[in-house]
């Protein structure tokens, strides 16, 4: 089995809090930060144990990562064996999709100028509130905050749902040795498809590196008005559908999942909230059915779906590849949209998808999954189109196949991008026994 105690709490299970604050940072004074890490972050950080058990939670977890630029602040040399990590994610933007920096990024992450993150999760803000200002107290000058973002779950019956209105949090893989019971249809992953050096991780890592993973961080900008609208605006004739009904067949068929969690692999023309909610059928589906041709056929889900394009599951054949798959622990940040942004389709106040992912490799997960899948028109099959969710093409628009489950060669245009990067960083989430042994000393 895997070593529990020595596993960050936010990477298998996630923080299971309601609150979330991201707290980036520099490394101001190493020779001060290194006894401070171990002595005063080391202690609070939770571990993947602490979570499992509701009485070994603390009131306020921590997690704790550090960027290349971070790790090389505190004098470590060696390689971790993944060039995109070394390079941050500023140097990536374009094979993200992203728009030019100047435009949307946030500017403290436009550059290699952020040396860690901590993530705080708590019930409430005023609970992650005193936790950080204990914190900073302890760490003094030794860092320097340099931007954070605060983050939690949507209020009401909208909790777990991101701010579309989709349950998120569904599909997650399994991971053999940890996962006890797999549900129906997750796939399982080799515990070294998210740890470093783990069993199926085959790159040469430095021996301090293994039970670490990479976390990617992206801040993305959710237009949510702007996506209501041109749902309203494009509603899928039928002549048994009403216009509303229509405009969420839509909205179901661009994410592959109504808005509930069911998936329209399995309930193609309505929403099923009892299948939604039932972990034992949300994630029983492949895209095949009994005579169903899978390369053509898009009555039940669209080839350009979000979570087909992210997870093609028997579109690239059976068993299911198991290197392309991430953890996500992402939470929304932001207000709910008010009445005048509904009634006018325009977003004033930023909202969006605090979106966090751990993979072993970033060039078999987060970078592939937007590079080579959500971006490219020509996956899952030629003519599919980019991802409507999250395919960016810097900026140029979308035009996207499949939407239309009554004659899927009509094409859609999306000339607005209804997710839209303000960047991010890459970091690497360290074991806790590595910050003990080789970061801080
Ligand atoms: Fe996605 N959304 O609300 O539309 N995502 N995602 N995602 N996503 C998923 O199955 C969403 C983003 C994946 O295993 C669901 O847990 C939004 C990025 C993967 O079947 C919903 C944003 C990347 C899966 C959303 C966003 C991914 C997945 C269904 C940005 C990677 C699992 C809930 C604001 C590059 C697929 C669930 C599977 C599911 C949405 C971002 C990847 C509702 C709004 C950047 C792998």
């Amino acid at each position: 089995g895997l070593n529990l105690d020595d596993i960050q709490g936010d990477v298998l299970i996630g923080m299971k809090k309601n609150r979330e604050l991201f707290y980036f940072f520099t490394i101001a004074d190493v020779a001060d930060f290194k006894p401070k890490l171990s002595g005063s972050i080391l202690p609070l950080i939770t571990s993947t144990t602490q979570l499992l058990d509701v009485s070994t939670q603390p009131e306020t977890a921590l997690n704790i990562a550090f960027s290349q630029t971070g790790l090389t602040a505190l004098n470590v040399t060696e390689s971790l064996g993944d060039s995109i990590f070394s390079a941050g994610q500023f140097a990536d933007l374009a094979n993200l999709g992203d728009f030019a920096p100047s435009h949307n990024w946030v500017a403290e992450f436009a550059g290699t100028g952020i040396h860690g993150v901590m993530l705080f999760a708590s019930d409430t803000d005023d609970k992650i509130n005193t936790a950080v200002t204990n914190l900073e107290s302890a760490l003094g000058d030794s860092i320097t905050k340099v931007y954070s973002l605060q983050a939690g779950a949507r209020p009401g019956a909208e909790a777990g749902h991101e701010h579309f209105g989709f349950l998120d949090g569904i599909s997650n893989p399994a991971v053999t040795g940890f996962t006890a019971n797999p549900m129906a249809g997750q796939a399982v992953v080799a515990p070294g498809t998210i740890l470093l050096s783990e069993t199926g991780d085959a790159t040469t890592r430095p021996s301090w590196a293994k039970d670490g993973t990479f976390l990617v961080f992206r801040q993305l900008k959710q237009l949510v008005p702007e996506f209501n609208a041109f749902l309203t605006a494009n509603p899928i004739v039928d002549g048994n559908l009403t216009a509303q009904q229509g405009s969420d067949l839509l909205g179901a068929r661009m994410v592959g999942r109504w808005k509930s969690g069911a998936p329209v692999d399995l309930s193609p023309l309505v929403d099923d909230p009892a299948l939604g909610a039932d972990p034992t059928r949300n994630n029983n589906f492949t895209f095949q059915h009994a005579d169903f041709t899978l390369t053509t056929d898009q009555t039940h889900c669209p080839f350009s779906a979000h979570i087909r394009k992210t997870r093609p599951r028997a579109d690239l054949g059976t068993p299911e590849d198991a290197v392309h798959h991430i953890m996500r622990a992402g939470i929304p940040y932001g207000p709910e949209v008010s009445a005048s942004e509904a009634s006018s389709g325009t977003t004033s106040t930023e909202r969006g998808l605090a979106f966090v992912a751990y993979q072993s490799s970033l060039s078999n997960g987060f970078h592939f999954l937007q590079q080579l899948w959500a971006n490219n028109a020509n996956f899952v099959h030629a003519g599919t189109g980019a991802d409507p969710i999250i395919g960016a093409l810097a900026g140029a628009q979308r035009v996207v196949s499949g939407l239309n489950p009554t004659n899927a060669a009509t094409t859609t245009t999306l000339t607005t991008d209804f997710v839209v990067s303000r960047g991010g960083e890459y970091f690497f989430a360290p074991s806790l026994s590595a910050i003990a042994s080789k970061l801080s000393v």
